[in-house]
């Protein structure tokens, strides 16, 4: 088949090709282009928050990450056969006349490759092995419009490609509504795991008068991970935090990981059979963090399910109304469950799960979640790797690798190139550092997180308030209350207000 496009003629190979606005919709589990581009610049897209997102040039090969068996911490186990020239759900080619030939998948478990040759798209059709189905609960969870392999394909300017793609996407997946996004005032990257119930009533009167809508705990305050209660650092429980938030002014805010669970927690060794297994009927690993492995909680499972809806309404009761849903792409993992759902089905499902337990009313933050999937169910997401108070991580990226890591540089880059999500979802870049204290980033490095924040439309900072001088408390409510005008002039650059910023710097790899 052919397709024309005003300045440019394709051999297609689809199961079928009709015009739409825009551009055209493909139909089919496999299809692939013939393109004249060669050696250019391909926009590989990560599969979850964290994954590497991208222009990369097809003459520049990256090596995988190093750390195989923490490849499910980077992105899809499924891209790293043709890792970085894969990426998840959409992909795009940069054509000679300024145009880009972009190809996104509408249904979700699909994957966008490149060579200098071909542009080509797949749908994951694969089961996972199913332990022991279930009879009174056999069916796979349908969805309107996931047994579409259905894909759009356009050649146009980048930012026009990319707003019909995310139209199209709306009709599928939905949105919710989308106001302004909350500012968030978030623990992790002031205080890490040394939260404790004194310290953050301290930070509370700190905050008085801040125009923060979300004070949100983040990691610390749990058992473990998979038992979801207060630890000793908190003794007066959940639900009195709860209130002193509110009282202070906030919408108080909880950190947890539902998907995921640690080898020591009581959820593991009361239910074995609740962990999602590799080929050889060992634990299959979700990654590495908190000094060890963690798992990943089977979903299909009737009594995971239970226990998730569960967990979501204590958490709930206890008060907290902003969620940061944290480590979901454990939900997808390739292994055996209970039940044999085609993997892709499987994290959408859960968090469905999570949307009916938490009720419309809850905000719902996702991070290293799946993307596309994410859309719909969830008000916000976390669109790229963790900042840090310090540029690069050169341990990981440099020598392993692996651009997913903690840094301020792997955080802008990813999130810069995800910036067309904005439409379909509150795109949180992660949170902007004000303070000197604790801090190596230089004045211009806290800049350009601060732009990007800007440009995501989502505030956010760990900055204890002792931590910060006259000069930069002022800045950060000025940074809070500001909404100044933005302008995309190319793919780095941008007009904020009157100052020109320039991310090109995150186009080196
Ligand atoms: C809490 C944190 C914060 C943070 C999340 C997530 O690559 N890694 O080893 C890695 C570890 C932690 C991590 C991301 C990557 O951070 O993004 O905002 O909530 O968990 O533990």
């Amino acid at each position: 088949m052919k397709i024309k496009f005003e300045n440019l003629q394709l051999a297609v190979a689809a199961g079928s090709v009709r015009p739409i606005q825009g551009g055209f919709l493909l139909s089919g589990s496999k299809v692939a282009l013939l393109h004249p581009f060669g050696y250019t610049q391909f926009y590989r897209h990560g599969y979850h928050s964290w994954s590497l997102s991208a222009w990369l040039a097809l003459d520049h090969p990256l090596p995988r990450p190093v750390l195989e068996h923490l490849w499910p911490h980077c992105d899809d186990p499924d891209l790293m056969p043709d890792y970085p020239f894969s990426g998840s759900a959409v992909g795009a080619l940069q054509g000679q006349d300024g145009n880009i030939l972009l190809l996104g998948a509408l249904s979700l478990g699909a994957r966008v490759q490149a060579d200098p040759q071909v542009l080509r798209g797949v749908y994951d059709l694969q089961a996972t092995p199913g332990v022991q189905r279930s009879e009174e609960n056999p069916a796979e969870p349908t969805q309107e419009g996931w047994q579409d392999f259905e894909w759009f394909l356009a050649y146009d300017p980048e930012q026009a490609a990319f707003s019909r793609y995310a139209e199209l996407l709306k009709q599928r997946l939905g949105t919710r509504e989308l106001g302004p996004a909350p500012r968030v005032w978030c623990s992790w990257y002031g205080l890490y795991t040394d939260i404790r119930e004194d310290l953050l009533l301290e930070t509370l009167q700190g905050l008085s008068g801040m125009p923060f809508e979300v004070f949100q705990v983040d990691d610390g305050w749990q058992q473990r991970i998979g038992d979801w209660e207060a630890n000793a650092k908190f003794p007066s429980g959940m639900l009195a935090l709860a209130e002193n938030i509110r009282r202070s002014g906030f919408t108080p805010g909880l950190w947890l990981a539902p998907f995921i669970v640690q080898p020591d927690s009581h959820l593991f060794q009361q239910h074995p059979e609740w962990i999602v297994r590799d080929e050889y009927g060992q634990p299959a690993l979700a990654g590495e963090n908190w000094g060890g492995a963690f798992y990943a909680l089977d979903l299909t499972h009737p009594q995971v399910q239970e226990w998730l809806v569960e967990t979501i309404q204590k958490i709930r009761a206890w008060g907290f109304d902003y969620l940061k849903l944290d480590f979901l792409y454990a939900a997808n993992l390739p292994g055996k469950r209970y039940q044999p759902w085609p993997r892709r089905t499987i994290f959408r499902h859960g968090l469905g799960l999570v949307r009916e337990a938490a009720g419309e009313q809850a905000y719902l933050l996702t991070c290293g979640a799946p993307v596309l999937a994410s859309i719909g169910l969830a008000d916000g997401m976390r669109i790229g790797p963790d900042v840090a108070p310090y540029w690069d991580n050169p341990d990981r990226s440099r020598y392993l690798h692996d651009f997913t890591g903690p840094a301020a540089l792997n955080a802008i880059r990813t999130s810069l190139q995800r910036l067309w999500l904005r439409p379909l979802i509150h795109t949180d870049p992660d949170v902007v550092f004000f303070r000197e204290r604790y801090n190596l980033l230089t004045p211009q490095e806290r800049n350009y997180l601060r732009d990007l924040a800007f440009l995501a439309g989502f505030k956010a900072t760990s900055d204890l308030p002792v931590w910060l001088d006259e000069g930069e408390r002022r800045a950060l409510k000025a940074f809070l209350e500001a909404d100044p005008h933005i302008e995309r002039l190319d793919r780095y650059r941008f007009r904020i207000d009157q100052k020109i910023v320039d991310f090109g710097f995150s186009q080196k790899l």
